[in-house]
């Protein structure tokens, strides 16, 4: 006799519904995410990044003028991508532009050449859904690596991280990389007015003298995937020294956020308050695990 599928092996079938409802619990409360896209002549590279891009709510392209089609390759892959002309003033400048016309709950910073990999995205999210601010990627903590980077841009990477953990108190292992994600309610705080490379040391330290949270989680940058980079590491080297120093002042040295920041929105407010929740159930569980 035929039988419901449903009593077929029941046991398993009520585990796979739970995990269903449990993802759907999770999507539910999963904040939106726009991409900010930096495009100086990356053609060729936007079409193997904006199709693995299908599951960000927003892509916001922000392109130097590229004498390649770039936009025009951001518009026919990405029809509903947002997609700014500037002059080619600094991959900074493109960003603050990229973070102005962003309307997500959060905001990924992602370089257009392919060298940083979309299914890492999920990992800045779910870090800021656990109460970070700011997620920052790190090629050199645990599980990260890179290889795209030359034996020059290493060291000195290395001796600013060194320096920006003696000058900020903090502990980071990689300073000048470009795959981060920020809460967009504390972009006025940032106050950000980087046009160059640094940019990404200014969000870094300004997020540092502003109180904000941050997180560093790990990355694997991979090669870009034509063309050639557009850093100099001797000038945009000395620049990130410049900007780590200025930010040493504060933020009362810097001009007032533009905006009285606003408070999270609802899918943040929801993604936070059950991570507290969970939290908050895991001690009670380490409570009762405690002998005595
Ligand atoms: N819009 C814009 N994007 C830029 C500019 N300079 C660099 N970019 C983009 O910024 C990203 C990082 O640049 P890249 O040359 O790969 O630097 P690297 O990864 O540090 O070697 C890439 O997506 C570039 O296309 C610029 O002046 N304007
Ligand atoms: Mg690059």
């Amino acid at each position: 006799m035929h039988e419901p599928d449903f009593f077929h092996g029941a046991g398993v079938r009520t585990g796979a519904l739970l995990h269903h409802l449990d993802v759907a619990r999770h999507r539910a409360s999963w904040p939106t995410v726009t991409a900010v896209i930096p495009t100086l002549n990356e053609a060729a590279n936007l079409r193997w990044l904006l199709p693995r891009l299908a599951g960000v709510d927003e892509v916001v392209v922000v392109d130097g003028e590229s004498a390649d089609g770039t936009a025009d390759v951001a518009r026919r892959l990405r029809p509903d991508a947002v997609v700014i002309s500037q002059p080619p003033a600094g991959k900074g400048a493109a960003m603050r532009a990229g973070f102005r016309a962003a309307t997500s709950d959060v905001i990924v910073a992602i370089d257009a050449d392919g060298s940083m990999d979309p299914r890492e995205i999920d990992a800045f999210v779910a870090l800021i859904c656990c109460g970070f601010d700011v997620v920052k990627g790190s090629r050199y903590c645990v599980g990260g690596g890179s290889d795209d980077l030359t034996l020059l841009r290493r060291a000195g990477n290395l001796w600013l991280t060194r320096l920006a953990n003696v000058l900020y108190g903090v502990r980071w292992t990689d300073l000048c990389y470009g795959y981060i994600a920020l809460r967009r309610s504390v972009v006025d705080r940032l106050d950000l007015a980087a046009d160059g490379f640094e940019i990404e040391t200014e969000l870094c330290v300004n997020a540092v003298t502003t109180g904000l949270r941050i997180a560093e989680v790990p990355s694997h940058e991979l090669d870009r995937r034509s063309g050639v980079s557009k850093l100099n590491a001797a000038r945009d080297g000395l620049r990130v020294l410049r900007t780590m120093v200025q930010g040493r002042r504060g933020p009362a040295n810097r001009s007032r956020p533009r905006t009285v920041p606003r408070g999270p929105l609802a899918s943040e407010r929801t993604a936070l308050e059950r991570s507290a929740r969970e939290r908050a159930a895991l001690e009670q569980v380490h409570l009762e695990e405690a002998p005595g």
